[in-house]
C-alpha cells in the first residue's frame, strides 16, 4: 500500500515535471528570431567567437547559479543580477534553491579548463536553454559577465509572448586579454572630481574590461589626498584648482571607498604622487620642501615645469616616506606611481639621485614603482615600470634596463587631446586625436618596444580644460572605449570598419548611463529611447 502510494506520487511528479519542462522548453523554442553572435556589438572584441545562430530567451523565469565553492563567484552573480535589473527590470534569483532549474539558467562556474590560460580568461557557451560562463577565477568570471551584459539587447522583444523576452544570440566564446594591464588615468589635481564622479567613471570603464584606474593625485595646482602626518597638504594645498575654483581633496575614507568600489569591479586604483617636479601645492603647504629658490604661492594656472622639491634635503625624504607609507596602507594595488615627469628646474644629477632614493622608499612599502618615461634615466631596477608618454629614447632606455613599459603616447593615447579644431575642451600640444586616429595604431608595435616588455596600455585624461563630469565624458567617450579594445583584443581582431559599427551600437547603453559622449560624425550612432538630441546636434 505504502509502496503503491509512493509510486503513484512518483509517477505524478514525473508527469508534472515533464509538463513543466515541456511548457518551458516550448516557450523557449517559441518563435525566437535567430541571431548571429558574430554580429553582436561586443567591445572589446573577444578572442574567438563561434556563432550557432539560435537564441536564448532571457525573461522573468531565468535564474542565476554560481560555483558553490567560492563566495566571490556568487558576488559576481549578484553583480550581474543587479545590472540585468537596471537594464531590463527583471529581478533574477541568484542561487535560490526555491527556483526550479528547469527554466533558462545562467551558470557561472569555476573551471580548470586548460583553455583558460590567465586569471582573466573566460569561456562562454550559450545555447537555447542556458548560458554557461566558465572561468578559473572570479576575476575571469567578472570579465565574462561584461560580455553577457553586452549580449543582452537594450530592448526586449515583446511580440513573442505577453511577457517581455530579451533575445540573446547562441554560440561559443573563448576570451583572453592581449595585455594584462588595461588602464585609464584621471587627473584630479588640476581640477578636482568627486568620489561620485570617479565611481561613475570606474563603472563605465569596467563595462569595457578596463582593469586599472591611475589617479593623478597631486600637482602644482592641488594636493588631493589626505595625509594625516602632514595635514597642511590638503588644508592649504587642496584649496585651489585651475581657474581659481575651490579645489577639494579625498579624505582617507573617501579614498578607501573608491578603492573598494573599484575592487568590486576587479579594477585596481594606482595612486600617483608626482615629484620632484609638479610639486608647487606641496611646497606652498610646507615651504621646507621647496627646491626652486622662490617663495611658493598657490597656483591656478596651467604652466608646467617650474616647481621642484629640494632633492638634497633629508626632510624631503622623511616627508616622502610618510606619504608613501600612508597611501600604501590604503592601497592594495602592487604599484605606486611617483610621477617624475617634466622636472625642468631640477638639476639632472639631483633628479637621478632623487628617483633612486624614492624608488627605495616605494619598495620599502612593498610596492613596484611606476614613473613617467623620464625615470628610466635614473638607476632604476628592472622591477620598476616606465610609462611611455613622450620620449622614445627614454622608453628604449627602460627596455635596456629590463623594465616593463606602459604604452601611453600623448600623440595617440591622450584623452585630453582635442578631437579636432572645433572641440569644446582639451589641448592639442601633442596632436588632434579624432576617434579613428585614437583606434588605428598598434600598441604592440609602437616605437619598437618588444611585446614582452609591454605591460599594457593606458589612456590618461589630464584635466586642465575640464572641470565637471560632463566635460570629462566629452573627452573620454567614445575614445576610451577604443583604448579598451587596443589593450584587450589581439591585433588580428581589430579593424576600424568593424569597430566603428560596434561603437555606434554603444549609444543606447551610453545614453541609458547618461554619458555625455562626443557624438563624432565618423560614427553612425544608433538611436535609442534615451538619446540626448540636444547634444547630438552640436
Ligand atoms: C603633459 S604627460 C604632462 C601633464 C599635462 C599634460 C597635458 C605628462 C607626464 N605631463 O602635466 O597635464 O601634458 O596634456
Amino acid at each position: 500500500m505504502i509502496k503503491s502510494a509512493f509510486s503513484k506520487y512518483l509517477i505524478i511528479s514525473i508527469i508534472l515535471l515533464a509538463v513543466i519542462g515541456c511548457t518551458e522548453k516550448k516557450k523557449r523554442i517559441l518563435n525566437l528570431p535567430s541571431t548571429d553572435m558574430a554580429e553582436a556589438s561586443l567591445i572589446p572584441k573577444p578572442l574567438k567567437i563561434i556563432a550557432t545562430n539560435e537564441a536564448f530567451g532571457l525573461d522573468h523565469t531565468t535564474s542565476i547559479y554560481t560555483s558553490a565553492n567560492d563566495k566571490n563567484f556568487e558576488k559576481v552573480g549578484l553583480f550581474l543580477a543587479d545590472k540585468i535589473k537596471s537594464k531590463t527590470n527583471l529581478r533574477l534569483a541568484v542561487n535560490d534553491p526555491e527556483v526550479p532549474e528547469v527554466n533558462g539558467v545562467i551558470y557561472i562556474n569555476q573551471s580548470d579548463s586548460d583553455e583558460l590560460t590567465t586569471a582573466e580568461a573566460y569561456q562562454l557557451y550559450i545555447t537555447k536553454d542556458s548560458i554557461i560562463l566558465n572561468a578559473k577565477t572570479a576575476e575571469g568570471a567578472f570579465r565574462g559577465i561584461q560580455t553577457i551584459r553586452q549580449l543582452i539587447p537594450e530592448i526586449s522583444n515583446d511580440t513573442i509572448t505577453e511577457l517581455p523576452v530579451w533575445v540573446v544570440p547562441t554560440g561559443k566564446i573563448l576570451d583572453i586579454p592581449n595585455f594584462e594591464f588595461r588602464g585609464s588615468m584621471l587627473d584630479v589635481a588640476r581640477h578636482f572630481f568627486s568620489v561620485e564622479d570617479v565611481k561613475k567613471y570606474i563603472d563605465l570603464l569596467s563595462y569595457y574590461k578596463i582593469n586599472a584606474l591611475h589617479l593623478h593625485l597631486t600637482d602644482d595646482q592641488g594636493w588631493r589626498i589626505e595625509i594625516k602626518s602632514w595635514p597642511k597638504l590638503t588644508e592649504i594645498g587642496g584649496s585651489t584648482e585651475v581657474g581659481g575654483e575651490a579645489g577639494g581633496f579625498f579624505t582617507q575614507e573617501d579614498y578607501k571607498e573608491i578603492v573598494a568600489y573599484a575592487a568590486d569591479r576587479y579594477m585596481m586604483i594606482i595612486p600617483e604622487v608626482d615629484m620632484p617636479g609638479h610639486t608647487n601645492a606641496a611646497s606652498v603647504s610646507y615651504p621646507i620642501l621647496n627646491g626652486n629658490g622662490k617663495t611658493p604661492k598657490l597656483y591656478e594656472g596651467t604652466h608646467v615645469g617650474f616647481s621642484t622639491f629640494d632633492a638634497r634635503k633629508d626632510t624631503v625624504y622623511s616627508f616622502i616616506d610618510d606619504v608613501v607609507r600612508e597611501i600604501s596602507a590604503l592601497s592594495p594595488s602592487p604599484y605606486f606611481h611617483i610621477g617624475g615627469d617634466e622636472s625642468h628646474v631640477t638639476k639632472k644629477s639631483d633628479y637621478i639621485y632623487f628617483v633612486n632614493r624614492v624608488e627605495k622608499i616605494v619598495q620599502k612599502y612593498g610596492k613596484q614603482m611606476i614613473g613617467w618615461d623620464e625615470v628610466a634615466q635614473a638607476d632604476v631596477s628592472s622591477s620598476s615600470i616606465a610609462q611611455f608618454w613622450d620620449s622614445e629614447e627614454n622608453a628604449q632606455e627602460a627596455v635596456k634596463k629590463g623594465m616593463k613599459v606602459i604604452i601611453s603616447p600623448a600623440k595617440k593615447a591622450y584623452l585630453d587631446m582635442q578631437y579636432d579644431t572645433l572641440s569644446k575642451h582639451g589641448l592639442h600640444w601633442a596632436a588632434f586625436i579624432p576617434v579613428d586616429t585614437a583606434y588605428v595604431w598598434s600598441p604592440e608595435k609602437y616605437a619598437g618596444i618588444p611585446k614582452e616588455n609591454i605591460l599594457g596600455v593606458e589612456a590618461p585624461l589630464w584635466s586642465e580644460t575640464i572641470s565637471n563630469l560632463e566635460e570629462l565624458e566629452y573627452l573620454a567617450f567614445p575614445r576610451v572605449i577604443g583604448y579598451s579594445e587596443l589593450s584587450w583584443s589581439t591585433q588580428e581582431n581589430r579593424d576600424w570598419d568593424n569597430f566603428k559599427v560596434r561603437l555606434g551600437n554603444q549609444a543606447p547603453y551610453l545614453d541609458r548611463m547618461n554619458v555625455k559622449y562626443y557624438p563624432s560624425e565618423l560614427i553612425d550612432w544608433k538611436e535609442s529611447k534615451f538619446t540626448y538630441k540636444e547634444i547630438k546636434k552640436d
